[in-house]
């Protein structure tokens, strides 16, 4: 018997596998090497900002509770990766690909898994008979900054499916559903079919979504596809691609957009749409 509310996707759930995927591949390595000094520097200048907010904004003590009082929810429901990829992390972006000369990137967000199936470089996502969507022919090429091709070079994707819902961070869909490793042909080139995205919403019933509805923001990103795209002796990139015409281009919750990332897929007649995306990727430095 199926049980709807054993396989309802929640934010707690969302959460719970969010961190623990955080803390498998991202930690360890980072984790203690920043120096002291540097973290005087960044901590006192974090805490200092903390301060003028509060003197210029005159804060209560009501609003510092309700504030202590989330941030302690935010763990709880373990958005901390949902809150810091939605709110923070294009920043981060911004400050460490500034002089990159190849193609621009955006922020990775809490739903990228290592180690999806490897596939042949003329391929199609693995996904279920059933999955939903627009059919989409995304094909390119992965050159170096001088325009040489990259053979062999791995282009990673992974999407949220028709409902908004990522592999291994919802209940109920397949472990690689939506998501590939594509392995570059000898020309550097690649052509794989997936599924139109659809606008999607970040978790609402979380501490994140109280946030949005107590500040009378919007939860919604624009429809998109997520890629890492690396190759051996070049800067992995990691980046998004959005549709011309899709809602929320202009105000993603995540501020991940950039003019450069945004498609124009034609229709190829046959109820699919085609576009074409080259990558350009850095020398490594
Ligand atoms: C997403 O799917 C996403 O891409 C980002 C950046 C944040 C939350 C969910
Ligand atoms: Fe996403």
């Amino acid at each position: 018997m199926s049980d709807t509310t054993t396989l309802k996707a929640t934010a707690a759930g969302s959460g719970a596998s969010a961190t623990e995927r955080f803390l498998t591949d991202k930690t360890g390595a980072s984790g203690s090497r920043t120096d002291a000094a540097r973290v005087n520097t960044l901590a006192t200048a974090l805490i200092t900002a903390v301060h003028d907010v509060i003197r210029s904004h005159q804060v209560t003590y009501e609003e510092y509770n309700a504030l202590k009082s989330w941030l302690i929810s935010v763990g709880q429901d373990g958005e901390w990766p949902l809150f810091l990829d939605v709110w923070i992390e294009h920043v981060v972006e911004e400050v460490v690909t500034a002089a990159r000369q190849g193609s621009k990137g955006t922020i990775e967000g809490p739903y990228y898994v290592p180690g999806a199936p490897a596939l042949p470089s003329v391929s199609s996502l693995p996904m279920r008979d059933t999955e939903a969507g627009t059919p989409l022919l995304f094909q390119g090429q992965v050159t170096g900054v001088d325009g040489e091709p990259l053979a062999g070079a791995l282009l990673e994707m992974w999407q949220a499916d028709d409902d908004g819902l990522y592999a291994q961070f919802a209940p109920g869909i397949p472990e690689w559903n939506l998501r590939g490793s594509i392995v570059t042909d000898d020309d550097g080139r690649f052509a794989v079919t997936t599924i139109q995205p659809a606008p999607y919403q970040i978790p609402t019933d979380g501490s994140c979504g109280r946030l949005i509805a107590a500040a009378d923001w919007h939860p919604w990103r624009p429809a998109h596809l997520h890629l890492r795209v690396s190759a051996h002796g070049h800067e992995p990139l990691t980046t998004q691609l959005y549709f011309t015409g899709g809602a929320h281009l202009q105000d993603d919750v995540a501020s991940a957009v950039k003019p450069e990332l945004v498609l124009d897929p034609r229709s190829n007649g046959t109820g699919a749409c085609e576009v074409t995306y080259d990558f350009v990727l850095d020398p490594n430095s």
